[in-house]
C-alpha cells in the first residue's frame, strides 16, 4: 500500500519566514521518516521556474495584472501537473512555498482583481487543487520588509518592491482568507525566534500526519 501524502503550502508576505520554516519542517517530516518534496511558487518545475523569471524580473509595470495573474496561474498548473501530483500519488509530502492564496491576496485584494476571476483562472489551470493545510505566517509589514531588507541588501523583486499600501492589502486579504477557511488555514505569530516559529509551525500540521 502506498503511503498517504498530504500538500502543505506555507504563505505570508515577503521576509516572513516561510523559506526558513519550510526547510524546518521539511526536516521534521523528514526526522518522522516521511518522503518530503520541498518547492516553490512561482516555480517547483522547469516550465514554472521558467515563468517565474518573466515574473520577477523587469520593470513593474512590464505585465498588465491580467497578463500578470494568467503567468502565475500558468507557472501553478505547471507546477501542480508536474510536481506536486505525480509526488502526491506516490505517497510523499508536498510543501510548497506559495500557492494559489498568493494570488488571491497580491494579484487580488492588492492588485485589484476579482476574486472570482483568479479562482476561474485556478479552476481552468490546476482544476481547483487545493492544499490539506496552509499556514499563514503573520508578521507586522514593517518587520517582514526589514528582514528581507537585510537579507537581500535592499535589493527586491519585481512585486516585493511595491509600496507598502500595497504590501498591506496583501496582509489584510490573507487574514481574510484564514478567517473564511478555518479548516484549511492555521495562522502562526513570526514574530518569535526561528526556533519558537518552527514549533507553531509543526504544531500546526500535526493533527494531518
Ligand atoms: N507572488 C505573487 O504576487 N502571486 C503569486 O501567486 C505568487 C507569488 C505565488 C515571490 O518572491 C514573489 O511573487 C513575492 C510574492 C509574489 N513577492 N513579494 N512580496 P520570492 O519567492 O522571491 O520571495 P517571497 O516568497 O516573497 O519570500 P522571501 O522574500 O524569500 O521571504 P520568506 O521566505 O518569507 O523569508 P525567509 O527567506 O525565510 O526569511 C527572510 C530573512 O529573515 C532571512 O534572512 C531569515 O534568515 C530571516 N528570518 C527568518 N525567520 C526569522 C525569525 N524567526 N527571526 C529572525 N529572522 C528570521
Amino acid at each position: 500500500m502506498t503511503a498517504r501524502g498530504g500538500f502543505i503550502s506555507l504563505e505570508g508576505g515577503e521576509g516572513a519566514g516561510k523559506s526558513t520554516q519550510l526547510r524546518r519542517l521539511a526536516a521534521a517530516l523528514r526526522a518522522r521518516g516521511l518522503e518530503v518534496v520541498e518547492t516553490r511558487e512561482p516555480g517547483g518545475s522547469p516550465g514554472a521556474e521558467a515563468i517565474r523569471a518573466l515574473l520577477l524580473q523587469g520593470d513593474e509595470d512590464r505585465w498588465t495584472p491580467e497578463a500578470e495573474a494568467l503567468l502565475f496561474a500558468a507557472a501553478r498548473a505547471d507546477h501542480v501537473a508536474k510536481t506536486i501530483k505525480p509526488a502526491l500519488e506516490r505517497g510523499a509530502w508536498v510543501l510548497s512555498d506559495r500557492f494559489v492564496d498568493s494570488s488571491i491576496a497580491y494579484q487580488g485584494g492588492a492588485g485589484g482583481l476579482s476574486r472570482q476571476a483568479i479562482r476561474a483562472l485556478h479552476d481552468f489551470g490546476s482544476h481547483g487543487f487545493l492544499p490539506d493545510r496552509t499556514i499563514l505566517l503573520q508578521l507586522p509589514v514593517e518587520s517582514a520588509a526589514a528582514r528581507a531588507d537585510a537579507r537581500d541588501n535592499g535589493a527586491a523583486d519585481r512585486i516585493g518592491a511595491r509600496d507598502e499600501g500595497y504590501h498591506a492589502k496583501v496582509a489584510g486579504t490573507f487574514a481574510e482568507l484564514a478567517a473564511e477557511d478555518p479548516a484549511r488555514f492555521r495562522t502562526v505569530d513570526a514574530s518569535g525566534s526561528i526556533d519558537e516559529v518552527a514549533a507553531s509551525v509543526f504544531a500546526a500540521v500535526e493533527d494531518i500526519l
